[in-house]
């Protein structure tokens, strides 16, 4: 199994080169040797980036959960799969075995289908991090279900759409959430979304935080007397490689979210794969990753990655802030993390606090370090080395998407040497390249284009769900035979990348990403307005947090700005969630707009970010005086 575990950069250049020339022979044997099959493939990859179609073990018969827990259950039965933090720290941890994972998993799969749910069925999950969220995506899996998670932080209207565009037949949720000192109405905002939807038959609910909520008869069942009932064995569904393991929406730059389709083979082996090297897991280490499985992050690397590999997967309830922003380090002392993976948002609200509380906290069982969702900068880059890896821990600060299902570019600890804010080299098996404007692909180092990868992975999503056309033009039609990220790189003189960020309309705060359309879409719906435009601007915190021009309707009403500014956020907090609001609102006269009737966004962008000296070339707008107007009223 030498390929299966890189030690060395030689290693590295060596398995690298032999998943780029033969890739077939390599991906087959990395497949034949970790994992558990029910039937072999009949061919290992066939491919077409102009169709688009990928596939990867096509004939192969398997199911993921046999992979994740029952092949685990002699060699590592008693051995801890989830360790699960509540968020009250004087809530017990809760380790939960491999045993006790089978157990849970089987029965929560027989509840599924005594609701009549069966293979290829769509079922929406709704829920906090605590285990059932994991289980019930592992029970989806087991009788080949799709499960289609939405983080729980969403709005009702943004939970409604994701259900109807995949006709969901399900929802699993739960009576609330716990959020630091808060708790959330989860089943209340379950109960809203459904009001516009009619695909769903029946709806689970976990009782967590004890609330009174309303069940509506024949449609609401609580599942613990269920799971009580069930029996503890349920038959796995034999999946074929290719068939549907999840759906999982991501805000794309116009419309609707995009619902990216995940395979089951190419999916597991990728995960499992890039999750032993990319933390270099050891046996009964302790790996935490701090992402909500609401995320493509949560699914490919707190569920599915560590389980494959029989490792020990930290889950935690609550927030980097409660009862103080030393939580995560009383967690990893508490536990004697060896991996902490996080993003650079969250890097940078603890680093705000300074290392007093940092330093009151023993972390010296970590080994590895790891970054991503966005660029991490320079500063927080230091700072997470310097105070949380004491030097000591490398950091992989990895680039990757919802669209490519695993990581894409990352330094493997203790073989790639870390240089700060890149991520280094692409993982095995990784046909990164740089394109210019022209469509050229930019060879040898030192160069600056647009990220894209020529060669299909194992782990890459096959489609959008119910828009395959979408698909290709969103990733296939840029670039003529490559995937395009939307991302921009940069390769350095040794041929690390660094990702330089969104190239499209989509801006990521703190490590969610946000489109612009479809919050541009919420502001115009409040009655006083015309038109507005939303861009990003570095924040401190967040990485980039949402600045929004907005034109007023002429009615002479008198109503302060300040009110109209809470009822457009109010807005955007009932269409998106929260997380969507405005930092800053401008009310302008005027947007930019090219001829075509396009708004600038760049110049906004600029002029957000106090770049005004170099706004570059308005002489082609339609209404080049209505940029001097907004900079004078700047926010
Ligand atoms: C895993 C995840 C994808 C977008 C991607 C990038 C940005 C993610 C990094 C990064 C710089 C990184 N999936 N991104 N990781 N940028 N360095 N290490 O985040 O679908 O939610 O987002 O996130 O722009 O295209 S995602």
């Amino acid at each position: 199994m030498s390929n299966y575990h890189i030690k060395h950069l030689e290693e590295y250049f060596q398995v690298y080169r032999k998943s780029v020339n033969q890739p077939e022979a390599f991906w087959e044997e990395i497949a034949e040797e970790n994992f558990m099959w029910r039937k072999k493939w009949n061919a290992v990859l066939d491919w077409d980036f102009s169709k688009p179609s990928v596939q990867w073990f096509r004939g192969a018969k398997l199911n993921i959960t046999e992979n994740c827990i029952d092949r685990h259950l002699l060699t590592r039965g008693d051995q801890t799969a989830i360790l699960f933090e509540p968020n009250n720290p004087n809530e017990p941890a809760e380790p939960i075995s491999y045993k006790q994972l089978s157990v849970r998993v089987n029965k929560f799969a027989n509840v599924l289908k005594s609701k009549g749910i069966q293979k290829g069925d769509r079922v929406c999950i709704y829920l906090p991090m605590i285990p059932e969220l994991s289980v019930a995506l592992l029970a989806c899996a087991r009788i080949g279900a799709i499960h289609s998670v939405v983080f729980a932080g969403f709005s009702a209207t943004a939970l409604a759409t994701r259900i109807n565009d995949s006709d969901c037949k399900m929802i699993i949720t739960s009576d609330g959430a716990f959020r630091g000192n808060k708790t959330i109405d989860l089943k209340g905002i379950v109960d809203e979304a459904l009001d516009r939807c009619t695909c769903v038959e029946s709806v689970l609910v976990v009782k967590r935080i004890e609330s009174e909520i309303q069940m509506k008869s024949g449609r609401d069942f609580w599942i613990a007397p269920l799971l009580e009932k069930a029996s503890d064995t349920c038959q796995i569904e034999i999946m074929d490689a290719e068939d549907p393991l999840f759906i999982l929406y991501t805000s794309g730059s116009t419309g609707m979210p995009k619902g990216m389709v995940h395979s089951t083979a190419g999916y597991m082996v990728y995960s499992a794969y890039t999750f032993k090297n990319t933390f270099q897991y050891t046996e009964n280490d302790v790996y935490w990753c701090t992402a909500d499985i609401g995320w493509i992050t949560g699914h490919s690397y707190i569920v599915y990655g560590p389980l494959a590999n029989g490792a020990t997967t930290l889950m935690f309830e609550g927030v980097p802030s409660y009862p103080d922003f030393g939580r995560f380090w009383e967690i990893v002392q508490k536990h004697k993390v060896n991996q902490f993976y996080t993003a650079p948002t969250a890097i940078r609200a603890l680093a705000k606090h300074g290392t007093e509380l940092v330093n009151t906290y023993d972390l010296s069982s970590l080994k590895v370090l790891g970054s991503v969702g966005e660029p991490i900068n320079e500063e927080a880059w230091h700072w997470y080395n310097d105070n949380i890896g004491k030097r000591n821990s490398p950091i992989v600060d990895t680039w990757w998407q919802t669209e490519t299902g695993g990581i894409m570019i990352t330094p493997i600890p203790y073989v790639t040497p870390t240089k700060p804010t890149y991520a280094t080299l692409p993982f095995i098996g990784i046909q990164a390249c740089l394109m210019d404007e022209n469509g050229q692909e930019l060879k040898g180092n030192q160069v600056e284009g647009r990220l894209c990868i020529k060669f299909p992975w194992p782990s890459i999503a096959r489609t959008i769900w119910g828009n395959h056309q979408r698909y290709k033009e969103t990733y296939f039609s840029a670039y003529e035979h490559k995937y395009f990220t939307g991302d921009g790189a940069l390769r350095d003189e040794v041929g690390y990348y660094r990702i330089t960020g969104r190239v499209d309309d989509v801006i990521i705060v703190s490590g969610h990403n946000l489109g612009t359309a479809p919050i541009e879409d919420a502001i115009n719906e409040h009655p006083a307005v015309v038109e507005s435009a939303i861009v990003g601007f570095p924040h401190y915190v967040k990485g980039s947090a949402l600045y929004g021009y907005v034109i007023l309707k002429d009615t002479g009403e008198s109503r302060k700005h300040d009110n109209l500014r809470k009822e457009i956020n109010q807005i955007i907090t009932e269409h998106i969630g929260p997380i969507a609001k405005l930092d800053k609102i401008q009310f302008t006269d005027g947007l930019p707009k090219t001829r075509s009737g396009k708004i600038m966004r760049r110049i906004l962008r600029k002029i957000a970010a106090n770049e005004m000296e170099n706004i570059g070339d308005i002489s082609t707008l339609l209404n080049p005086e209505v940029v001097q107007s907004i900079i004078d009223n700047k926010l």
